[in-house]
């Protein structure tokens, strides 16, 4: 059994429910065959979430760390390639807090890569009928924040252990003055249970271009 740590966020910024919680509940409610899953919400909060996290990787002790975040706007399932070593916020976090350019660690590496095979986790997401890609921003909210705190503590501590950042697009209910892209809850979190499996029986990841010219 591959133990896997999955972990989504508190609502923020006014919303009243935020996917990336929704959608872990129900993939480690109902995991797919050989993968042992534990979900836990971490806080929308610079420093706190981070605390959170290596809490929950400490007492679980995972082979397997997906950290998931909601991407309003976002229309696929997005598979994060790099973290960087900076909080930018550009609203408040849910402890009132905006941090401005501040680096995660001081004098920690500018950037870690996600040691998921992403591609092959993109792959596996559209054969299971749903859209998904590279993403090679987090952003420098507390997503961000979340994965570096996370490839930082692998870095450093767990060189065994996977670890990457998937963002989701919102929820219907959030989108349905049809300005912007939704996927529902139950559809991620079948994409999830194929990027999961794919991320824990992947050694190495697939070799296709999945770049951006921006
Ligand atoms: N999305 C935010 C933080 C929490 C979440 O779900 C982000 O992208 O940073």
């Amino acid at each position: 059994m591959t133990r896997v740590l999955l972990t989504g966020f508190e609502p923020f910024d006014g919303a009243d429910v935020n996917p990336s919680w929704e959608v872990a509940r129900l993939v480690a409610a109902t995991p797919p065959e050989g993968l042992l899953i534990t979900a836990t919400r971490l806080s929308c909060v610079f420093g706190r979430a981070a605390d959170e996290l290596r809490t929950a990787v400490r007492e679980f002790a995972p082979d397997v760390v997906v950290s998931l975040g909601l991407w309003s706007g976002r229309p696929d399932v997005c598979v994060e390639r790099v973290a960087i070593n900076v909080d930018d916020a550009r609203t408040f976090d849910n402890a009132g807090r905006q941090p401005v350019d501040q680096p995660i660690v001081p004098d920690g590496p500018a950037a870690y890569f996600s040691t998921l095979p992403v591609k092959a986790c993109v792959a596996a997401v559209r054969e299971a009928g749903v859209p998904a890609s590279v993403s090679n921003s987090a952003g420098t909210f507390v997503c961000n924040h979340v994965f570096y705190a996370l490839m930082h503590l692998i870095a450093t501590e767990l060189p065994t252990v996977r670890g990457g950042f998937v963002h989701i697009p919102a929820l219907p209910e959030q989108a349905l003055d049809g300005s912007k892209p939704s996927l529902p809850a139950s559809v991620a979190a079948h994409a999830l249970r194929a990027l999961l499996t794919a991320a824990a029986t992947h050694p190495t990841d697939l070799r296709i271009p999945e770049g951006a010219t921006r």
